[in-house]
């Protein structure tokens, strides 16, 4: 069960309680809180050279005396709050407690204000390398089509290989190794026409996407871009660590084997979306099938080898080839150095998938295509050939895709959104690698790729400016969407970027400030990312880490980023229990929540590329 907030106003006097309480309380803080605390901390945090803010919630109208508190409960510091007035995404009164100036470190510091008392928390160093570890080892216990070694992975994650069969030989799990297309019959209820293919593909392997089995190749795309986006950032930001992204940083099956940790993950899923690729002489030669999934929706719990429904290969899309293109364009030039058989196929599909999209160019993935998986819609690939041509010019230098590259709106357009990039719009993936990767463009045209990320971070920090959370995806509506946690994620490496570039310390204030939502300092007091802070999301919507509806199951590893808020409470638990909710408080940490609380390949991509840059830091 989730908490809900009830806010309790007497005789101007504001307080804030738990309706309902955990129930399985993560640690013995939230088990003894029989309310949420008012004084919003980063539960992980402050860095001692960093910004170090709180949010207080309180009904005062003035300035109110704050005092740090160490481990022995001695005041180390104090001052006066700020009032911020009415925060539009929280619904509540708030006041910022700034105590940046403070220079001492340790752990175990408390605020106090208002007769209020936040969660302890650490000023010190350590604690985003720990989360940097975990939000790139979730990929691991995602992996489709290879048993969890529970060495490797911690006991409670080992499961047998998940969609690793041919679908005739098995009894249960149909599995991937021969999937044939969708039904003619099928197809013309997702695409109001009779598509089908005459051939199977093989497609084990991968990632499953989030909390059902299906394997996307657009969020793949994005994902693995991400996560090779990491690794190639400590290539040419001059002192980004690499202590993480080396070989033998992390927990996977193929550590030791002289090729860095993340790029054997990475490997994982491009190996998955190159076989998703249609092949000669077929129809639609070098497209890449949108995705692989169950032709109905399967409930809660179910072990990915316990699947029992036929799988089916969906339409080839123009989005899914260029985000393929990309992805293993970029993959085909960081595995020159490990393994030139490897990345000269990448380059390979790439350039395939790349003059595939150019003969296809609007093969759209209706939002119709949804029985069994998600839909991953979208009629507007304009970014997705501007990120594919970007990739492919790096890797290539060829004069044709500098020419794609000009001809795209993206070329002088703007990159960034409000929210800066998802899977649906991806020019940022290209003009984050444009302006940081060695390339053939001149060096006036890199800077002014810099120059354009410098003028978009510019803009988010100063929307994060008037946010009393430190909160950097700050909607003009205020409303939150499916995913904002992980826009948080995505600005901030956006915001980060610009520090690398410029050198800025505005740029890696901000960039470090605005992690404090993700880790408690938001109106529910809560850590979105699992096993981090003192009272974190542990529900997720999983099939398969699914404790909270089979004890026997474990909770989603540390380091899975929720979801988060979501406005438009799309699923039934939410819209009952959360209905008429400000923004910040449209998220319940239950797993039968998917829009508000699943976990996602693409969100937590985005939480592991930021994490490496707060670890860095
Ligand atoms: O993250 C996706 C979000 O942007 C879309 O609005 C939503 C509806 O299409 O789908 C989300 O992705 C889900 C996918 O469709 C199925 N697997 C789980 C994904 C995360 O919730």
């Amino acid at each position: 069960m989730g908490r809900l907030l009830m806010l309790v106003t007497a005789m101007g006097l504001t307080a804030l309680f738990i309706a309902s309480a955990w129930e399985n309380p993560p640690s013995y803080e939230a088990a003894a809180a029989d309310r949420l605390p008012r004084v919003l901390v980063n539960q992980l945090g402050y860095l001692p050279d960093g910004p170090k803010r709180a949010t207080l919630v309180t009904g005062a109208q003035s300035p109110l005396p704050w005092r740090l508190l160490d481990e022995d409960g001695l005041k180390v510091a104090s001052g006066l709050t700020e009032p911020a007035g009415a925060d539009p995404t929280a619904g509540l009164n708030v006041h910022v407690i700034d105590f940046s100036a403070f220079a001492g470190s340790g752990q175990g510091f408390r605020l106090h204000s208002d007769g209020d008392t936040s969660f302890p928390f650490v000023i010190g160093r350590g604690f985003y390398e720990a989360l940097a570890r975990d939000a790139f080892g979730y990929f691991y216990p995602v992996r489709s089509g290879i048993a969890i070694d529970g060495k490797i992975a911690g006991s409670s994650y080992a499961r047998p290989a998940g969609h690793a069969a041919s679908p005739g030989d098995a009894a249960v799990n149909k599995g991937d190794r021969g999937v044939a297309c969708l039904m003619p019959e099928q197809a013309v209820e997702a695409y109001g026409e009779p598509w089908t293919c005459k051939y199977r593909l093989d497609v084990t392997g991968g990632w499953y996407d989030a909390g059902d089995h299906g394997k996307y190749v657009v969020n793949g795309g994005i994902s693995v871009g991400q996560l090779m986006s990491a690794y190639e950032r400590t290539l040419y930001v001059e002192g980004a660590s690499n202590a993480l992204l080396t070989d033998g940083a992390l927990a996977v099956p193929e550590s030791g084997n002289g090729v860095p940790d993340v790029l054997d993950e990475a490997r994982w899923e491009l190996e998955f979306l190159v076989k998703m690729q249609v092949p000669e002489g077929e129809p639609l030669a070098g497209m890449a099938h949108h995705k692989v999934h169950d032709t109905e929706w399967t409930g809660l719990p179910l072990m990915p080898h316990e699947d029992d429904k036929p799988r089916a290969l969906h339409r080839p899309s123009t989005a899914a080839t260029l985000n393929l293109a990309a992805a293993a364009a970029q993959g085909a030039r960081l595995f020159k150095e490990f393994d030139p058989r490897f990345s000269e196929s990448l380059l390979v599909a790439a350039e395939r998938a790349y003059e595939a999209a150019k003969a296809h160019p609007n093969l759209y993935a209706p939002a119709s295509d949804n029985a069994g998986g998600g839909a991953y819609d979208d009629d507007d690939v304009s970014d997705e050939f501007y990120w594919a041509a970007a990739e492919l010019f790096i890797t290539t230098g060829e004069e044709r895709y500098r020419e794609d590259i000009k001809a795209s709106s993206y070329f002088s357009g703007d990159a960034f959104r409000e929210y800066g990039f998802d899977w649906a719009f991806v020019a940022a993936m290209g003009r984050l690698s444009l302006s940081l990767v060695p390339n053939r463009f001149s060096d006036e045209q890199i800077a002014s790729f810099r120059a354009s990320v410098v003028e978009a971070a510019q803009h988010f920090v100063e929307l994060q400016q008037g946010r009393a959370f430190g909160q950097i995806y700050t909607p003009a509506d205020g409303r939150f969407g499916w995913g904002s946690n992980h826009l948080m994620a995505q600005i901030g490496i956006i915001v980060a970027r610009a520090y690398d570039y410029s050198g800025a310390k505005h740029f890696r204030d901000a960039a470090l400030e605005a992690a404090d939502y993700l880790f408690g300092r938001n109106a529910l007091a809560l850590s979105y990312v699992t096993g981090h802070g003192s009272a974190y999301a542990m529900n997720q919507h999983s099939r398969w880490f699914a404790h909270q509806l089979d004890p026997a199951l474990p909770r989603p590893p540390d380091g899975a980023l929720a979801g988060g808020p979501n406005v438009w409470l799309q699923d039934t638990i939410a819209a009952e229990r959360l209905s008429g909710c400000a923004p910040q408080l449209c998220y319940i940490d239950h797993i039968e929540s998917w829009s508000t609380n699943e976990i996602t390949v693409n969100w937590n991509a985005a939480l592991a590329q930021y994490a490496a840059f707060l670890a860095g830091e």
